[in-house]
Order: structure tokens, then sequence, then C-alpha cells
């Protein structure tokens, strides 16, 4: 087939290549990259693992899974049409709903006639010589493409608990990420989840309303936030539809891309009084304003942090009745906001039902899995169903799963060898013609994730505009450009205190080997600085790359 691209100045000779650009995942991102990418007249097939659209919000299907977002700051915002459209019913909308809205995109601007359902990329190869990605899937077809986006996002690689004895079990037994389509019923079982993370906390809630007993393994408590969710009215919907403009310019200045944003006051600068009325206040309140919204050194200070860690220890106590249990669900380890906030609703009061039970692995450690359930070091609890809630080879770790090779045939996991090292979150050197939304270092990994998607996809689509027009077929960043935006990445991350706690958020993950030490994984420079340092490097005609 023949490069649909512009003339190819600099293109010596008329390559055959099978597309312009190749996406990987129809997600939120892979979507409205392809959306773009075809707008310019670009030939593109989008590759996707799934059966269907929605990335996160197709697999994710467990009872409970929902935005942390407010829905109406989650939507895109590229088509006013769309906009107009759709109407969310819930201000924190739930994954059937989430999923409805991404096929309902995927139909508006007829993106399925690009994508390819079940088709899972194995590998890919950058050829020097022609200036190509070799693109490969399980089932063994092989496409060549000019340029190659990743759109795989962050949570993609689940992993299952590192414990002997998982596939004894004769139960049923799923992981959180590949919840089954067909509906699963909890009524009168024996159900055991491993894992108190954000995932958990939206699934315990639901399994605990009907189960005949619910037993949660918990190694690390999470400290816990109410989410206040509630349907949109009328009212309100139109109000909603009315204001977008102001919603996503408010998005947009926040560090985050949420609604919330820091209060300019420090903790220990109000009176004792002032803050706890402070803190009751964002405790009232819907979503992330009491991570994101709060004193602005909360997240950076011990002192300030521990000042919220001990408001939301007394709610802990307040609402979950017997102090014992209460003291095994306030964290220890860390302070409030240095890993990922759960959002709950009744999650405290579900350790007051009868059928509830928490173990906590701190004590009693589990020893194994066995045909009948799960053992811990003091007694065997039987099941009828295990959920493991035991979450990702975070960030990374979807590009693992792929055998990326770049100039050279060097791999990316020897190139990440010594720790993750990109351009802007968006390239690497040495990997020509990659780009990687979401990804690494890009302030969208620590994000209210599609106003940072459209700023990636944006960006990606004013390159390809360029590429067009300019034929240009290899672009690369410079190692000096990577290495500088690699220090600045690390000196972001060093001032926020969840540099210093383990998580998922510093690459920490039990269940890998190898994966004890902490890395610099998220960009914590926050979105707006980020979206200007993208801004600076176009406008400098894409400094720190190369283009040919
Ligand atoms: P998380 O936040 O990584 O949580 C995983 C949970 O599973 C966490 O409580 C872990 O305990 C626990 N876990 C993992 N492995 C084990 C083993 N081997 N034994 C016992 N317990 C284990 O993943 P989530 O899916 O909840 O959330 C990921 C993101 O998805 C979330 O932040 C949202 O952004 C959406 P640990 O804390 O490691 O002691």
């Amino acid at each position: 087939m023949n490069l649909s691209m512009g003339p190819g100045k600099k293109e010596k000779k008329n390559i055959h290549l099978d597309y312009d650009t190749v996406i990987i995942g129809a997600g939120v991102a892979g979507l409205y990259q392809l959306y773009r990418l075809r707008e310019l007249g670009l030939k593109v097939r989008t590759f996707e693992a799934g059966s269907g659209v929605g990335g996160t919000w197709y697999w994710n299907r467990y009872p409970g899974a929902r935005f942390d977002s407010e829905s109406w700051t989650y939507g895109y915002s590229f088509s006013q049409e769309l906009m107009d459209e759709w109407d969310w019913k819930e201000n924190f909308s739930a994954q059937p709903e989430n999923e409805r809205y991404l096929n309902f995109v995927a139909d508006k601007f007829n993106l399925r006639e690009n994508i390819q359902f079940n088709a899972t990329v194995v590998s890919t190869q950058y050829h020097d010589d022609r200036r190509y990605w070799e693109i490969i899937l399980e089932n063994g077809d092989c496409y060549t493409s000019r340029f190659l986006i990743t759109a795989i996002g962050i949570l993609s690689a689940p992993t299952m608990p590192n414990i002997s004895g998982v596939s004894d079990f004769k139960g049923v037994s799923f992981h959180t990420y590949y919840w089954p389509k067909e509906e699963i019923d909890f009524e009168g079982k024996r159900v055991g989840v491993i894992g108190t993370g954000a995932t958990a906390v939206q699934l315990i809630q639901e399994v605990a309303k009907t189960a005949g007993h619910l037993t949660v393994f918990q190694r690390t408590p999470n400290w816990c936030a109410p989410l206040h969710n509630r349907p949109i009215t009328a009212e309100e919907q139109k109000e909603i539809k009315t204001s977008y403009e102001e919603i996503f310019a408010k998005c947009r200045a926040s560090y985050a891309g949420f609604m919330h944003d820091s209060d300019r006051r420090r903790a220990l600068q109000v009176s004792d009084e002032e803050r706890q009325a402070f803190y009751e206040k964002l405790y009232r309140e819907p979503g992330f304003g009491i991570w994101m919204g709060n004193f602005r050194d909360m997240l950076v200070d011990e002192r300030a942090n521990t000042t919220i860690s001990e408001f939301v220890a007394g709610k802990i106590r307040e609402r979950v009745k017997d102090p014992a249990i209460a003291a095994k669900l306030v964290p220890t380890n860390h302070g409030f906001g240095t890993r990922r906030v759960p959002m709950e609703t009744h999650y405290y009061e579900v350790y007051n039902q009868d059928n509830v039970q928490l173990v906590d692995l701190r004590e009693t450690p589990i020893s194994r899995i066995t045909e009948a359930g799960i053992e811990t070091s003091d007694e065997m609890h039987e099941f009828d169903m295990i959920v493991y809630a035991t979450g990702f080879d975070a960030v990374t770790g979807g590009y693992s799963q792929i055998d990326i090779r770049g100039s050279g045939g060097r791999t990316l996991t020897d190139k990440w060898a010594d720790g993750v090292r990109t351009f802007l979150g968006l390239q690497i050197e040495g990997f020509p013609n990659m780009f990687t939304l979401v990804g690494p270092h890009n302030a969208a990994s620590f994000c209210n994730i599609p106003r940072c998607i459209e700023q990636n996809v944006d960006w990606m689509a004013d390159l390809m505009t360029r590429v067009k027009v300019d034929g240009l077929n290899r672009i690369e960043s410079t190692a000096e450009a990577e290495e500088e935006w690699t220090g600045h990445v690390h000196l972001m991350a060093q001032r926020m205190l969840f540099s210093k706690t383990n998580s998922w958020f510093t690459g920490i993950n039990s269940n890998i080997e190898g994966r004890d030490q902490r890395s610099v994984l998220l960009y914590a420079g926050g979105a707006p600085g980020y979206r200007d340092k993208c801004d600076e490097v176009a406008a400098a005609d894409y400094a720190g790359m190369i283009l040919h």
C-alpha cells in the first residue's frame, strides 16, 4: 500500500507501508488519537486487545467500578455536539454507563472502521533502514507503519498475588481487571477478597450487600474518603450543558485536571478550629476535594499531612463500631493522600455488618491458597469465590507486555533497566517514531486522565500535521533532552510525600520480583506546567527532538 503522507521531500524512494500510524489501544486516549489523525487524512489503524472499545472501562467490569472524577469533567471536550448529546446520569458515573459513553463516541465518529478488535500486539520492531515500525499481533499477522503511538494506559497489566496454590482453588475466582461480562451473583456465597486498594474498596461495598459471608484480606490499610455520589437532576443537567466552557477552563488551570485545586493556605497557618472546620467541610463534599483541594502543603509537608491523617483516622474510629477493627483500618505507615485515595460510600460501615470479617495479614499472613480457600497462619477460610483485587504492574507494565525493539534492535526493557527515561513522557531516545500517550513521566499519569489525554493527543496531532506538511519520516528525541526531562521529573517527585511511600505510584509491587525499590514513574510537576513545557517544545520547532 502507498504511504499517504505528504510529498516526502526527504524521502528517497517510494516505500510501501500498511499504515502511516498504528495506535495500540482503543481506550479514552486511543479513540481520540484515532479521531484526530484520521481528520488529518492519515491512514491509521488501531489494534485493540479487547472485543470492544473503552480500555479501562471495557476491562474493569467489577461491581462498584466507577469514576472518582466528576462525570462532567471526565467526558471529552473536543466536540460541542458530543457534549450537547450526552447526558451523564450520576455525578460519579459507573462502569456500564462509562463503557456506553465510549461506545457512543466510537459510533458517533465512525471510529470502529479503523479499529481491529481482539488484536493483541505482542511485538514491535523499528527498522532503521526503512524507517518504519513492524507490528506483530498474537495471531502472527504483521503490519508496517511509519509511526507507532501507544495508548495502552497506566493500569493495563494486572498482577496476581505471588502466593502458592492460586491455581489450586476449585471455586470461582477472578482478578478484578478480568471480571466476566455475565452478571455474578454473590447472594448467599462465601466470598474472599484479597486487597484493599481503590478497586477493592469499590468492590467490597457491593459484595457486602448480598454475600452470605465476605472476608477481606488486608495487608495495608488505605486512607479512604467519602465519594458522596448522587444522580444528576434535570436542572443540574441543563446547568452542566451550559457550563462546559467554564468547567474545562477550571480543570485546565488546576494541578491535576480536576475541578478541585489546592487551597492557597498552609495547614498550620490557620487556627486548630479553622483547620478542623475546613476538614469537616471537605469530608462532607463530593469527590477528590479532600485530596486535591486541601491545604497547599498537605502533600509535601509531613507536619501538615499529619493533621489531615489524624482527622481522617478520627472519622474511621467514629464510623467503625468495634475499636479493634477500627484500629486495623487506620493506616500507620503512610500519611493521607500519599497513596491513591480510595473513594467510598459506606465502606467503613461494611465492617459493622455481621456477614463481614476483616483479616489483618500483618498479623496472620496468607500461607497458601488451597482447593477450598485461603489458609492464613492461624486459620483456614473456605470460599465459593475468591476475588483478587491485587492491583497492577502500574505505568510501565503495559510496555513490558509487548516486546518493543527500537533503533538497532535495542529492547525497551533494556533501555529502562536502570530506571525509566523519557522526553516529556511522550518519546524515548532510541525509539524513533514511537510516541507514548499517558506514558511514564507524562502529566497524564497523575491527572483527571481525559483532561491530560486531550492535551497529549492534540500535541501529537500538531506534530503529525508538521510531519505531513514537511514529509518527515523520522522523529526522535535527543539523549540530552531526555536526560534533562528525566532529571526534571525526578526533581518534581522528590518534593512530594508520595515519593517516600510504597505504592504503585512509586513502582512498588510485591508480586513482581525485584520491584521492592521505589522509582520515579509519575510526573508531579502539575498539568499546567507540563502543558507549557510541551507547548514550548512545539513552538521552538520541537526543540529536543530531531526531525528528518
Ligand atoms: P492497588 O492500589 O495496587 O491495590 C492492590 C491491593 O492488593 C493492595 O491493598 C495490596 O496490598 C493488595 N495486595 C497485592 N498483592 C498482595 C498479596 N500478594 N497479598 C496480599 N495483598 C496483596 O490496586 P487497585 O486495583 O486497587 O488500584 C489501582 C488503581 O486503579 C487505583 O489507584 C485507581 O487509580 C484505579 P499492599 O498495599 O501492597 O500491601
